[in-house]
């Protein structure tokens, strides 16, 4: 059977398995051995982490009725042996529902609340807050009990139009958008906000998460999910029905939501089963088919390439049964195939050339040392052979000079102490314009200008402008970052050509990344404010979720942006520091070694021996750190998937009997 979406993902995660448990090797080797300082192993080690927890997101989005969960049932849950996520006619999906898991959490259904909205707290604040979540334990093992309990997804209750509008589901601006009122004029609004499966699927346990959307329409789309859950996922899958094409509430839903080239975008006709038709042959079917492809792809200015014919049902009941030609007509697997070829090796890439990076600074780092600690062996050693068959007074004398060379030595400690000072003071400087406190009196300044502007129509003005600032702090704080690596150069130099460190500049700090994360988020506010969004936010509790929501993205770039500058500076000191320790521990050993020597005969041979063991023994690691960086770089990048040894993390958790792979 042709590979599906699942099968290449297992392939991703054992290869993501292999690079994980080579850089273990090497993060052990480096520490067992004492050759990495602090900064190398927190990189490491942070790193190890963020492997581990490489997250992939799928987004399904479209108009009610399209076939979401339907098609995400299909892909993902077939194996389940029943419909998981609850998909009928008519509005099904209420709230976003995001599903992944996370080992350390039972699995659970959490919803948040509708009720949330009038708290003005954002999404991202709200997951750090369990206790704002209603948990519901799922039997995994059960499927009808587990389809059961995620029905709660489709819940809804009926609140009075002020109600309705106080919740974000009632503008009265835009009478057609409007939900419909009910004999009492109550409006159905959804009961939960968000829902969060944590469910111990194969595929969601390697760091797929899926998220499932309900039919958008403007009005009463949480804004999260346009400026946040959307631009965040990896590939975003747009549903039609095969037999309508592209409608009115389509467009504009794939205008607001969809319609910018930084999302990767795949298309579905669902339903082609629908298209059958009793009087016709199948090619025509076919010719139908086709041509309502390339009409949906001129529509939605997309190659026809990106839009694929289906029918999530059919594929569905195919695999429920191990209907191998039932899967074949539904055509599902040209999409599943689709998305492994654009998204796998895309996620790949990011993952290697993030590894890349960090064992090239690993063996820069590594090299440095171990050369430094054997130059000074040299040193000894051609001191100690220099004395063979001479006397006891030149010994004497030695250790006299040793003992000058060291104080000699001992007063670059002053020089580096000042060296601190002035370090610190600039790095205090250059991570100002990077606090939090800063961000919050732009963001500050940003409101006020909205606020004052008539029916805030000056929104998105305001918004440029702030980030225009954002991107000035961020281009101040480099060149700041900028003038500490010239500072530290050219001190690095004076070190070494005065006191014979061996201290080499690392890169300078690399805020760029940073400004680009800024870039993103500003192109999708700016896309959402330039809808008429921007006059939901001449309400107060608008305005402020939307303040809070900015807030935290924002500081999550700026946090980084500091972390990046201030772990660069510690990587600096380091390295500093690790030297002047070897400096001193070599002074040591020699003014040891002419001791003993002095005082026993026999001594200097021994001596030479144990350096020469010494430096053997630190060619030994380097040519083994050599290795383990070789087999980090050789982890093949691009899809030779099969030549890598794939041995999973053993898992302690028993994959539940119903959810193993047929
Ligand atoms: N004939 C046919 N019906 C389908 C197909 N896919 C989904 N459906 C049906 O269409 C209806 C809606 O499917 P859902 O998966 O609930 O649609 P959705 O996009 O998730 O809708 P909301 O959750 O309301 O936003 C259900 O009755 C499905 O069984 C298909 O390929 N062919
Ligand atoms: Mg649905």
């Amino acid at each position: 059977m042709t590979p599906t979406f699942a099968s290449h993902f297992d392939a991703l995660s054992g290869w993501r398995a292999t690079l994980g448990k080579r850089l273990g090797d090497l993060s052990r080797y480096l520490a067992e051995h004492d050759l990495a300082d602090g900064p190398i192993n927190e990189s490491l080690a942070s790193l190890g982490q963020r492997l581990a927890g490489e997250k992939l997101i799928v987004a399904f989005v479209a108009e009610f009725s399209r076939g979401k969960s339907e098609l995400i049932n299909a892909i993902f849950f077939a194996d389940a042996g029943k419909r998981v996520l609850p998909a009928t006619p008519g509005r099904t999906t209420m709230c976003p529902v995001e599903l992944a898991y996370d080992p350390d959490e039972p699995p659970t259904l959490a919803l948040l609340p509708i009720l949330t909205r009038l708290e003005g707290l954002s999404l991202g604040e709200l997951r750090a807050q369990p206790r704002a979540w209603t948990r519901i334990e799922l039997n995994v093992k059960s499927p009808d009990e587990l389809a059961q309990a995620l029905k709660e997804v489709t819940r809804t209750r009926w609140v009075t139009q002020d109600q309705a509008r106080t919740l974000g589901f009632w503008d009265d601006d835009r009478p057609d958008e409007n939900p419909p009122l009910d004999d009492e004029d109550r409006v159905e609004v959804p009961e939960w906000r968000h829902a969060l499966i944590n469910y111990p699927h194969p595929l969601l346990r390697q760091g797929l998460v899926v998220l499932d959307t309900p039919g958008l329409n403007a009005i009463g789309a949480e804004p999260e999910l346009t400026l946040s859950l959307l631009p965040s996922a990896h590939a975003t899958v747009f549903i039609l029905g095969a037999d309508t094409g592209v409608t009115k509430s389509d467009l504009a839903i794939w205008r607001d939501h969809l319609d910018t080239h930084q999302l990767a975008r795949f298309v579905v006709l669902n339903k082609i089963d629908a298209l059958i038709d009793p009087l016709a042959t199948a090619e025509q079917v076919s010719a139908q088919i086709e041509s309502q492809r390339q009409a949906t792809a001129r529509t939605l200015d997309v190659p026809a390439a990106r839009v694929f014919p289906l029918s999530a049902r059919q594929a569905l009941a195919a695999r429920l049964t191990g209907d191998a030609e039932g899967l074949v007509q539904s055509r599902l697997t040209a999409l599943e195939e689709a998305l492994s070829a654009q998204l796998l090796p895309q996620r790949r890439q990011v993952m290697h050339s993030l590894v890349t990076e960090a064992v090239d600074d690993v063996h820069s780092h590594v090299s440095r040392r171990v050369g430094d600690s054997r130059r000074q062996l040299a040193e000894q050693m051609l001191e100690l052979r220099g004395i063979r068959g001479k006397s006891s007074a030149k010994v004497r004398l030695m250790l006299k000079r040793v003992e000058e060379e060291t104080a000699e030595f001992e007063q670059c400690t002053a020089k580096l102490q000042a060296l601190r000072v002035v370090h610190s003071r600039m790095l205090k400087d250059a991570l100002v314009g990077l606090s939090s406190d800063r961000l919050r009196e732009e963001v500050a300044q940003m409101q006020a200008e909205m606020t004052a502007s008539l029916l805030n129509l000056g929104a998105k003005k305001a918004f440029v402008g702030l980030c225009a600032r954002l991107r000035a702090l961020f281009d101040a704080a480099q060149s700041r970052g900028d003038e500490i690596r010239d500072m530290l150069g050219a001190s690095f130099n004076k070190l070494n050509s005065d006191f014979g460190f061996g201290l080499s500049l690392p890169k300078g700090p690399e805020l760029e990344r940073f400004s680009r994360e800024l870039s993103l988020i500003e192109r999708n506010y700016v896309q959402y404010l330039g809808l008429t969004q921007a006059l939901r936010l001449s309400q107060p509790k608008f305005m402020e979720q939307f303040r809070r929501m900015l807030v935290s993205k924002l500081r999550v770039v700026f946090e980084n942006a500091s972390g990046e500058l201030e772990l660069w500076s510690k990587g600096a000191s380091a390295q500093v520091d690790s030297q002047l320790r070897e400096r001193r521990r070599g002074f040591r050993r020699r003014r040891e070694a002419l001791e003993r020597i002095q005082s026993a005969a026999g001594e200097l041979e021994q001596r030479i021996g144990e350096i020469e063991t010494q430096d053997q023994r630190l060619h030994q690691y380097l040519s083994r750190v050599n290795e383990l960086t070789a087999a980090l770089r050789d982890v093949p990048r691009d899809d030779t998937i099969t030549s890598v040894d794939i041995d999973l993390p053993d898992s302690d958790e028993p994959v539940p009997e119903l959810l193993r792979h047929a």
